[in-house]
């Protein structure tokens, strides 16, 4: 049995499938993806409605999954569909009423962070930025799913994070994951791939710490 971790999927279903085969994925694996299935892709609500299917998938809260869940109550109004990116509000008019409604309890179960176990390491998991210690809720909230870490942060324990893609902090290219002491980010920029050159899809296995990219 393997862990491995991906992060913002954002509507790119054909990279993750590859990936998927890539990494030789089963039912004795577990997959952590760590926010930002949805948006600017276009298959974010397939991807979710899989994703929420899977025993060995745990999905974590990203800002732009909290931002339909705060929309999907928008979603029969007249003017619903500015809550929405066009794509992802395209998918939702595939769902019934029923399923729509079904999304949005899945996405209220989101966890914002978790402390998982690999290897014999402890890695907390968060789609932004860890929040200090002294934090309010509504600060807390902030960091985790809408910070940017600065090259110059340091935690006290492994992070993996997604949400800035790699091409912030690098200019390598083809983007690989961007390890900065305790930080690890892993959005390689699969969502920006037509315009930021050398986007990729990235996961990390934690077992190892071995990279995979598609
Ligand atoms: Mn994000």
């Amino acid at each position: 049995m393997s862990v491995y971790v991906m992060s913002d999927l954002h509507g790119d279903w054909a990279h993750f499938k590859l990936m998927l085969l890539k990494i030789r994925f089963s039912k004795s694996d577990h997959l952590y993806i760590i926010g930002d299935v949805v948006d600017r892709g276009p298959h974010g609500i397939k991807l979710l409605q899989f994703i929420r299917q899977q025993e060995n998938m745990t999905l974590l809260m990203g800002n732009h999954d909290l931002m339909l869940l705060q929309s999907l109550q928008h979603f029969d109004e007249p003017d619903g569909t500015d809550w929405f990116d066009p794509q992802t509000y395209a998918g939702l008019c595939h769902l019934s009423a029923q399923e729509r409604a079904e999304l949005a309890q899945y996405l209220t179960t989101l966890p914002l962070f978790l402390t998982v176990s690999a290897g014999g390491q402890d890695y907390f998991l968060v789609h932004a930025c860890p929040a200090p210690i002294n934090a309010s809720n509504e600060e807390a909230l902030e960091y985790f799913l809408w910070a940017r870490v600065s090259p110059d942060d340091t935690f006290d324990m492994p992070v993996i994070a997604g949400h800035t893609p790699t091409a912030y902090y690098q200019e390598k290219v083809p983007l690989r994951i961007w390890r900065n002491g305790n930080y690890t980010d892993i959005d390689c920029g699969t969502a920006f791939r037509s315009a930021v050159p050398g986007g990729c899809l990235a996961c990390l296995r934690l077992d190892d710490n071995k990279e995979f990219y598609v």
